[in-house]
């Protein structure tokens, strides 16, 4: 089988410098891209830049850098606003992540609108950010959390969701990419079903925006996150999309500077969105790097990406498969390009580290997916996930390397 898409993959890696590094004396392949992506030099360019010419704070001063660095950063709200097709840029939040994007809608709207009794309902296949910011509201609220259970091949029981939706529900808080089987799942049907019964709908994007082409319009979503770091931008930066109407109803996360219009000791009135929601100097300079990653990204086009993040996947599921011994989880019909796999009679740590010596990065363990692993009997998986800058020569090293791990561990 041959990788054979429309990008120059041999292009693309001159771009990504880290690809250069040799780990355990060998040349690193780095599989780890659903932990966190690998950054091009235009993104460590767009930091560098800022911190040599721009760097100020914003939204406040009156001087040249002041409105340079005000003007780049809303350019990155304009450039997110367009990733997500969202309708206008007031409704895009900056945040610290997809964690921090839940959890500030759990604190906000979750805690202004859910009561005793409501019921919210996550997945099986949750990360634990999309579990535990729900269970403490429902926690402090007595509200009740309701889980969709899972088949065999990691796709969610669609059935049992329609059953469990009824005036009860007030909000469903949905995986798109399952971190740790590689589903993707079917929201846009789950969105609209949700919505007959009234409940608003988050979707968990950390692992979609980067693989798939996101319209929030067409979704109809009422929330969406992504974490910057896992498509190509700085860590330590993320984009909450919000419905207008949703985030004006909402109360504010925190308080602090920026996010008021005036204040006294008696009352303090709000600022207009998105600023409401974003209290204290933000983390500027990752936000402008964030635009730089989005247009290197849009540059080379999702379709593009997707295609050969595709091809890759079929392979590597193709040699996997092909390996005595060798179990995939998550088979689903539709995935994309994350496989975790277990082995009989191997530990998944021993795996990692014996590949690690060998200069290739999966992640193995839990994959902040307790739950799920304890829903499959599993205490974790091997899970090699895919980029735009990974190829069919990386995983073949990948099976050779695996091949060695196991003569080592059979004898
Ligand atoms: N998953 C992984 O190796 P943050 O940490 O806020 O950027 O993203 C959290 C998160 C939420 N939902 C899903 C589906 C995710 O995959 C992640 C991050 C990484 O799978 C790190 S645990």
């Amino acid at each position: 089988m041959n990788i054979d898409t429309k990008i120059n993959i041999a292009a693309i890696r001159e771009d990504f410098p880290i690809l250069n590094e040799q780990v355990n004396g060998k040349a690193l392949v780095y599989f780890d891209n659903a932990a966190t992506s690998q950054k091009p030099q235009v993104v460590i360019d767009a930091l560098n830049q800022y911190y040599t010419h721009t760097n100020a704070n914003i939204h406040r001063g009156a001087h040249y850098l002041a409105a340079k660095a005000t003007s780049e950063y809303e350019a990155t709200r304009e450039a997110i606003k367009t990733f997500l097709n969202a309708e206008s840029s007031e409704e895009i939040i900056f945040t610290k992540g997809t964690t921090e994007g839940i959890n500030l809608v759990a604190a906000t709207y979750g805690r202004k609108f859910i009561k005793k009794g409501d019921e919210i309902i996550i997945s099986t296949m949750e990360h634990h950010s999309n579990i535990v910011p729900w269970q403490m509201l429902c926690e402090e609220k007595e509200a009740i959390l309701k889980v969709i259970p899972i088949n065999e091949t990691g796709e969610l029981d669609l059935d049992a969701y329609k059953n469990m939706l009824s005036d009860r529900t007030k909000l469903v808080s949905i995986v798109h990419i399952s971190n740790a089987l590689g589903t993707i799942n079917p929201v846009k049907e789950m969105i609209e079903a949700a919505h007959q019964v009234d409940a608003v709908v988050f979707v968990d994007g950390a692992q979609g925006a980067v693989h798939l082409d996101i319209d929030v319009q067409a979704l109809d979503c009422d929330f969406y996150a992504f974490s910057g770091h896992k498509v190509y931008a700085p860590t330590g930066i993320g984009a909450l999309y919000g419905k207008k109407a949703i985030l004006e109803k909402m109360p504010p996360y925190h308080g602090g500077g920026e996010m008021i219009k005036e204040v006294s000791f008696e009352k303090t009135t709000y600022n207009e969105l998105p600023f409401k929601i974003e209290a204290g100097t933000p983390n500027i300079g990752d936000v402008i790097a964030f635009k730089a990653a989005l247009d290197y990204v849009q540059g080379i086009g999702k379709a593009h990406i997707a295609a050969h993040e595709k091809a890759l996947l079929d392979y590597a599921t193709q040699q996997l498969a092909a390996i005595e011994g060798l179990r995939i989880v998550g088979t689903a019909k539709e995935k994309a390009s994350v496989i975790s796999f277990v082995f009989e009679d191997i530990h998944h740590a021993d795996v990692g580290v014996l590949l690690d010596n060998q200069g290739i990065a999966i992640r193995t363990g839990h994959h902040c997916a307790q739950p799920l692993m304890k829903h499959l009997g599993l205490s974790g998986t091997s899970r090699a996930s895919f980029a735009v800058y990974n190829t069919q020569e990386e995983v073949d090293q990948f099976i050779t390397g695996l091949k060695k791990v196991i003569k080592m561990m059979r004898g």
